[in-house]
């Protein structure tokens, strides 16, 4: 699979990079792109102690009521958005943004962010994509992204833990194929993987001994929201205080154009 490494490449200038541009073109070709060390290993080890730390109550097998189970033994959880798990670094990594403003423009929005959590004993999640088709799949499937799913695993992904699988190039087909083998990446801790709403994919059992969190994050075109993944009136999709919105870095605020007219002077954000 390709991989694009963004060790030691400056942030400056980004979608001019010759990484950048490698991550569009494998992400418009192919659905995807891997991103290496877009965090340093350190800071996302913090990422998961803080993680087991503030979210004990979610690592069980049960469906809290703001939580969605989308597999066996497999949640989807909000992250509210502070401390380090809601740090700019995550939820707008520069390398990621870069990305994301190469496939869906300028003034991409963050739609939804919280983590997956896949227990020890998960099963084979479906292969599936992760929204409909938007006009019918075979005009869908001749489109530009119109969104995408970011996932920043907090322990490494591999043949153990399990990873995401993913069908390269299935977010161009027509109709479901039986006999193409997924590709199974691993994610080392400090890497991330990308893929476009389109693309089937399915996460894989965790074998290991300990569960399997990552966090991930919808980018969208400021006129999409998520039809699928929020179905109880519980979910969801960003939740922030208000001082939050104020410490955003001025070229990030874009990210949260879509939930602005909702905001309330002093009020937390739930939406
Ligand atoms: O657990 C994973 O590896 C992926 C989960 C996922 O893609 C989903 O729930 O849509």
């Amino acid at each position: 699979m390709i991989r694009i490494d963004c060790q030691g490449v400056s942030t400056d200038a980004l979608a001019q990079s010759e990484q950048i541009r490698a991550a569009a073109d494998c992400f418009t070709r192919h659905g995807y792109a891997i991103l290496d060390h877009v965090l340093p290993e350190d800071a996302v080890r913090g990422l998961h102690d803080e993680f087991n730390d503030r979210y004990k109550d979610y690592i069980t097998d049960r469906e809290p009521e703001d939580s969605l189970e989308v597999g066996d033994k497999r949640f989807m959880i909000p992250l509210h958005l502070s401390g380090n798990l809601g740090a700019p670094l995550v939820f707008a990594n520069p390398y990621v943004i870069a990305l994301v403003r190469e496939v869906l423009g300028h003034d991409a929005v963050l739609e939804a962010f919280g983590a997956i959590i896949s227990l020890v004993g998960s099963e084979a999640q479906h292969p599936h994509p992760d929204g409909p088709p938007l006009f019918g799949s075979e005009i869908s499937a001749l489109l530009p992204a119109h969104a995408l799913t970011f996932a920043l695993p907090l322990v490494e992904m591999n043949e153990v833990s399990g990873t995401t699988a993913l069908w390269p190039g299935s977010h161009r087909w027509l109709g479901p194929k039986e006999d193409v083998p997924p590709e199974r990446p691993v994610i080392p801790v400090g890497s991330c993987v990308l893929w476009d709403f389109r693309l089937i994919h399915s996460g894989a059992p965790n074998r290991s001994d300990r569960p399997r969190p990552m966090v991930y994050a919808t980018y969208a075109r400021r006129w999409y929201q998520d039809p699928v993944n929020f179905i109880k009136a519980a979910q969801q999709r960003l939740v922030f205080e208000p001082a939050f919105f104020e410490g955003i870095p001025e070229d990030m605020r874009t990210l949260f154009s879509h939930v602005r007219g909702a905001l309330l002077p002093g009020e937390p954000f739930r939406g």
